[in-house]
């Protein structure tokens, strides 16, 4: 890997392409170490750029066969060709260039380009994959139709899979033949797909709004075809959503849909082929839980909603993802809202920002939505591009309200349909579409790290008017030590004593929403500004950020009384939540001060009384399991500036159990009162139930009681969908119960040893199991059949889990696990940097750890930094080195 250069690129050197591409026809050859791509390209020069550039085109890992201008072979002396480039000084303003090159699918372990997984063969182009393909211009702006022939053996890869429609197909000599498939819309090449293999289909159709007949296919290797029923109601649930809520309409003949083994990340969605990781779209009630029928739905919708975020309209450069991911996102956020509970969904959504991408913001990677340097893309396929690029969104769509917001998107897909466009681009249409100024709001897109508000309120009895004053502060990022005031939306409510909201004019401030609405939405600007509520007749109490409109932390001092009140009362399903996790962080807090003091820590009994309040409020099920959730160990590390790691795990432990002493009534009632009977559905209302009885199980079985214990093991050995085989198993596992939990995890390694996906959950349920054995057992997992460093999915399930999941382990203050971590990615590096890049994130968040600890993690990143590294996992190091 010493041959990689680690060049910084900026977007301020953005240039167009100096040829643009009229026609690609590629043909391969497949075999799993010969094969040979054929590529025929027709050019033209592009007149916004000089005349007489050379050609420079990408190539990565490819053995150059031969390669020809106008039907003219070209010799040695012709062209240059370096690790990552193939440069052709002198060519013609338009000609027809022929490349023939071979390459080694089968020792492709990055798993981008073109690879085997198992016995197929696929691709992944984005970002920069194509380039391993043949030679190309291998950037976003350039977009062309193409043309591809796949031919192969016909045993051993009978189904020959490509972008768009297939219009041509056949026989060769010795057993092989050949598919020809014509896409007819403009496309980068990060959007080329291919797949080659002994695969079975789930047909299906769609008719799209104007009557045009889809047909959809999902392929699979044969052992997984009676898991697909879910993905394709999936995907005819969000054609019909994209068609009704975004007026987008599907626009080729066939959609298809591939599942994979060995992916890096979830699914792909290239154009009228997406390929998925199996884990996205494989699903059956006995072997896949709630929570994964319900990411299937979500990352079924996001790469069918890209067909127009993403890929009708692009990116101009790499720079510009979150423009097609935060959008992206938004659109599936909301499809799955539409699913299924949107207050949950909600609270689902922002606990995971609050936690991971939080905490990105504040590490040592932090960069803006639109990042203005990388060394390798890949490492920006972060959870600020995507999350907190939803969250841009998400702004702009409450600024503008349901109809505008669908008249600037109508624009922004009218406008620049066929085209690789700019965030400013996308912020345009919106701004024309709805005449708001846009101008400061910009800065969401260029500022890293998270803004900080600072709240307080102020009741003037006499004049009848509430005052809140905002503050608002971005913290220094590593990335940039300057930050300016952010165009933040705050909505908010007033309960009076009575629970309810009270009617808003605004005398002081700028808002959206109609004066007397029960929620405004104050428009905060400044470093600090004023707003001033009038016809106040008693002192409310304020419920700010209603539906977490704005990705900030917020500090108001609320009083525990506050608190409660909001938890009893508040209109907004969101802010009753948070205000139940901000009551339980106090609480747990307090803990964690006795805990260091010496003390045996003691919950405080108004969170407990809080709790049994829960039970009889009348909550939906769904909403109630989510609130009766106490914050988990990452979010409350981030309470923290140093984290104490093992005071926050002993605390959690002994607030759930005190919890399960008390309020055991109630959890057992609450248990009984949800047991389902009948067929196993993945709806709404089955899996709140579902999910509360087994919140209110693992409660419970913090006492170890035997009758609780044997109820977990019955549910484990009868249990007919994995949602509660998977929850038994995990509670028996994470108890003390170590005879139970060994003949649980056998039991289920012999039922399901055959089946890769379910093997993943076995894996994760020990990677996070918080016993102080835990890393020697990783590390003999290691060395179990079912596991290969190889295979993504299977480093996430047992390394990842247990690097990020485990933490109590991870951070063990012998440092052993942080070597561990820096021996895995170490080995890694070499067969998949994307993914050794990406495993390393936890050993980078020393900044708030204790000086021991610290000092610990930093020792094993200069080990790492001193070896020969990937571009990908280089990046990473040195900005995570002290
Ligand atoms: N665009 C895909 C995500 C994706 C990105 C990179 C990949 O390989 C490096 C693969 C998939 C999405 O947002 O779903
Ligand atoms: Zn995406």
């Amino acid at each position: 890997m010493s041959s990689v250069n680690n060049d910084i690129i900026y977007l301020k050197d953005y240039l167009p392409p100096a040829f643009l591409i009229q026609t690609v026809n590629l043909e391969f050859d497949l075999s799993p170490h010969e094969t040979r791509v054929r590529s025929t390209i027709t050019f033209t020069r592009n007149q916004e750029r000089n005349a007489g550039l050379p050609l420079e085109l990408h190539g990565n890992e490819l053995k150059l066969i031969s390669v020809e201008i106008d039907g003219q072979p070209l010799s040695e002396s012709q062209y240059q060709i370096t690790a990552e480039q193939l440069i052709i000084p002198d060519v013609p303003d338009q000609f027809v260039l022929k490349t023939d090159v071979q390459i080694d699918p089968a020792n492709n372990t990055s798993l981008e380009g073109l690879y085997r997984s198992n016995t197929m063969f696929c691709t992944q182009c984005e970002a920069e994959g194509f380039r391993k393909i043949t030679y190309y211009p291998d950037r976003p702006d350039v977009m062309a139709a193409f043309t591809t022939t796949v031919i192969a053996d016909k045993t051993e890869y009978p189904v020959l899979l490509s972008n768009g429609n297939p219009v041509k197909k056949g026989e060769l000599d010795n057993n092989r033949h050949f598919v020809v498939w014509q896409d007819p819309f403009d496309k980068p090449a990060y959007l080329f797909a291919l797949v080659a293999g002994d695969l079975q289909v789930v047909k299906d159709t769609f008719t799209t709004m104007s009557g045009r007949e889809v047909a959809l296919e999902i392929w699979v290797e044969p052992e997984n075809i009676t898991k697909c029923d879910h993905a394709m109601a999936s995907l005819k649930a969000a054609m019909k959503w994209d068609e009704e809520v975004y007026g987008r309409e599907y626009d080729l003949d066939i959609y298809m849909i591939v599942a994979v083994n060995d992916f890096n990340m979830g699914a792909m969605e290239n154009k009228g082929l997406n390929i998925f990781n199996s884990s996205c779209v494989l699903a059956r009630p006995d072997t896949a839980t709630d929570g994964a029928f319900q990411r299937i739905e979500g990352v079924v919708a996001h790469e069918y909603f890209h067909n127009w975020s993403g890929n009708r309209v692009t990116c101009r450069d790499w720079f510009q993802l979150s423009l097609k991911e935060g959008f992206t996102v938004y659109r599936d956020q909301c499809f799955s809202a539409d699913m299924n509970d949107e207050a949950v969904k909600r609270i689902e959504d922002v606990a995971m920002l609050r936690t991971a991408q939080f905490a990105e913001d504040a590490g040592p990677t932090a960069h803006p939505v639109r990042p203005d340097h990388f060394i390798e893309i890949s490492n920006f396929y972060t959870l600020t591009i995507y999350e907190k690029g939803s969250e841009i969104v998400r702004m702009i769509a409450n600024l503008l309200g349901p109809d505008l917001f669908r008249k600037g998107s109508d624009l922004y897909f009218e406008r620049h349909d066929g085209q690789a466009v700019t965030v400013e681009d996308f912020i345009g249409a919106m701004a024309d579409a709805s005449g708001i100024d846009f101008s400061q709001f910009m800065r969401w897109y260029s500022q890293s790290g998270t803004p900080e508000l600072t709240v307080s309120g102020h009741y003037d009895a006499a004049a009848q008017q509430y005052t809140l004053t905002i503050k608002q502060q971005t913290p220094v990022t590593k990335d940039q030590p300057e930050k300016l005031p952010l165009h933040i939306p705050v909505k908010v409510g007033l309960l009076n004593g009575a629970g309810a909201d009270m009617p808003l004019t605004l005398s002081a401030g700028e808002a959206s929403g109609a004066q007397g609405d029960h929620d405004r939405v104050l428009h905060l600007r400044e470093a600090e500004q004023v707003f001033v509520f009038e016809n106040i007749d008693e002192e409310p109490v304020p419920s700010l950020l209603r539906g977490f409109s704005a990705p900030v932390k917020l500090d108001f001092g609320y009083t525990q009384a506050q608190l409660l009140h909001l938890m009893r009362h508040d209109s907004d399903g969101f802010n009753r939540w948070d205000a139940g996790q901000r009551l339980a962080i106090t609480a747990l807090k307090a803990m964690v001060t006795q805990f260091e003091a010496g003390q045996i820590p003691k919950l405080d009994s108004a969170l407990t009384e809080a709790y049994k309040g829960l039970f009889e409020s009348g909550l939906n099920p769904a909403i109630l399991a989510e609130m009766l959730m106490l914050p988990g160990e990452a979010y409350l590390a981030e309470q923290f500036d140093i984290v104490p790691v093992d005071a926050i795990h002993a605390c959690r432990n002994i607030a759930r159990k005190t919890l399960a002493e008390t309020l055991n009534a109630e959890l057992e009632q609450t248990v009984a009162a949800n047991q389902l009977t009948g067929e196993y559905r993945p709806l709404a209302e089955d899996i709140a139930k579902r999910r509360l009885k087994n919140i209110c199980q693992s409660y419970l079985m913090t006492l170890e009681a035997d009758a609780v214990v044997e109820r977990s093991w019955q549910q484990f050995s009868t249990a007919d969908n994995m949602t509660d085989q998977h929850a038994a198993l995990t509670a028996l596992v994470h108890s003390k119960q170590d005879e139970k939990a060994k003949a649980a995890l056998e039991s289920f390694e012999q039922q399901w040893k055959d089946d890769a996906l379910v093997m993943d959950q076995w894996f994760q349920v020990q990677a996070s199991r918080p016993h102080p054995d835990a890393l020697a057992r990783v590390k003999a997992l290691m060395e179990h059949p079912a596991f290969s460093l190889k295979n993504p999915n299977k480093v996430r399930s047992l390394i990842s889990v247990y690097c990020n999941q485990n933490r109590v382990n991870f951070h063990s203050i012998d440092g052993l696990s942080y070597q561990f971590l820096a021996d895995v990615v170490l080995e890694l590096d070499g067969m998949n940097p994307q993914i050794a890049s990406r495993l390393i994130t936890p050993l980078t968040r020393w900044q708030k750890m204790d000086a021991k600890r610290q000092q610990l993690m930093q020792a094993e990143l200069q080990r790492i930094a001193a070896a020969d590294l990937s571009k990908d996992l280089f990046e990473v190091v040195q900005k995570a080195l002290p």
